[in-house]
């Protein structure tokens, strides 16, 4: 079994951003700019986002960091985005999700102009995804799509089992890798809660990406011997022998898989630090104009 190191491949790509944002630099080009808005004291929140802003230094963007309290309306958050809309200084910008229940994601998400939606969370860029327009592919989607990519896993003609239909992984990933083009042309089943035998869909998969949120969902007995296994699930789990009071595990029994599985991505370190990488790249193609001209 081969781990899909997504700590090492995210400081590789890194590297050569920043080799890039470096010419950027000489040549007196723009500085590709992100900013990123978080709402109130989720953790977890706070520590991708943190994660984002140190890796912007790291590769020498420009970054802005926008804190605001729990409290704050719909509006005052519409308003923030409006200006950032607008804001020629700002390349992209993300709105950290999941935001206070008083506020309407959907709408948040709409309102942000899709040419700067470097999350690719807009419908216009999801649709554009869809028909295989140029467009900013959803960050976690993408990292995937590098990882499998750059270790060399042959898609075309796979079959690939996503678990979990969520917006901004699932459903994604499973239009993306059924496209026709480069790591693509997999044959793709999208499972769910209502998968009737999820195990039996599992078993033939050569390719298993795991987005549901239930630590270790996926074992061992449910893989077939060589499969690939990509673990999205970044969950929580109380251990008390840890300074944090807690240790993350991915969707995927790691230890189980381990014996049976041709590569495996860790929790953390595998998905994690590439959908940061992810959303890096897409602001250095809006800083380029490379998507919307
Ligand atoms: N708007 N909301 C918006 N965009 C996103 O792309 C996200 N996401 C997801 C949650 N909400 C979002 C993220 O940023 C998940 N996510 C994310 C980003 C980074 C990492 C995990 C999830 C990550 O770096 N994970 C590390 C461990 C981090 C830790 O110690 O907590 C890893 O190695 O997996």
């Amino acid at each position: 079994m081969e781990i899909l190191d997504g700590k090492k491949l995210s400081e590789d790509i890194k590297n050569e951003i920043a080799q890039e944002v470096a010419q950027i630099k000489a040549a007196g080009g723009n500085i590709p700019h992100l900013a990123a808005v978080l709402i109130g004291n989720n953790p977890a929140s706070e520590s991708y986002v943190r994660s984002k802003v140190r890796s912007c230094d790291q590769v020498g963007f420009e970054s802005t960091l926008i804190r605001k309290d729990d409290s704050i309306t719909e509006e005052e958050l519409l308003e923030i985005i409006h200006e950032l809309n607008t804001s020629d200084d700002v390349d992209g910008f993300i709105v950290q999700l999941p935001l206070p229940k008083h506020i309407d994601e959907v709408k948040v998400t709409l309102a942000i102009d899709p040419k700067k939606d470097v999350d690719g969370f807009h419908p216009v860029n999801f649709g554009r995804m869809a028909q295989g327009l140029p467009c900013y592919l959803p960050a976690t989607p993408f990292g995937i799509l590098q990882m499998i990519e750059r270790y060399g896993i042959e898609t075309s003609g796979a079959h690939v089992v996503v678990v979990g239909r969520s917006n901004i992984v699932g459903t994604p990933m499973s239009i993306l890798l059924s496209r026709k083009a480069k790591t693509g042309n997999a044959t793709v089943t999208l499972t769910h809660s209502r998968t009737k035998d999820l195990a039996a869909e599992v078993s033939r998969a050569d390719i298993v990406i795991a987005a549901i949120g239930i630590p270790n969902f996926i074992s061992a007995d449910m893989i077939k011997e060589g499969a690939v296994i990509i673990d999205v699930g970044i969950n929580r789990v109380e251990d008390e022998t840890r300074k944090r009071g807690y240790r993350l595990v991915g969707d995927v029994d790691f230890d189980g898989v381990a014996g049976k599985a041709s590569y495996v991505t860790p929790v953390p370190g595998g998905v994690g630090p590439m959908t940061v990488t992810s959303l890096l790249m897409n602001t250095l193609k809006s800083s380029r104009k490379e998507i919307y001209g």
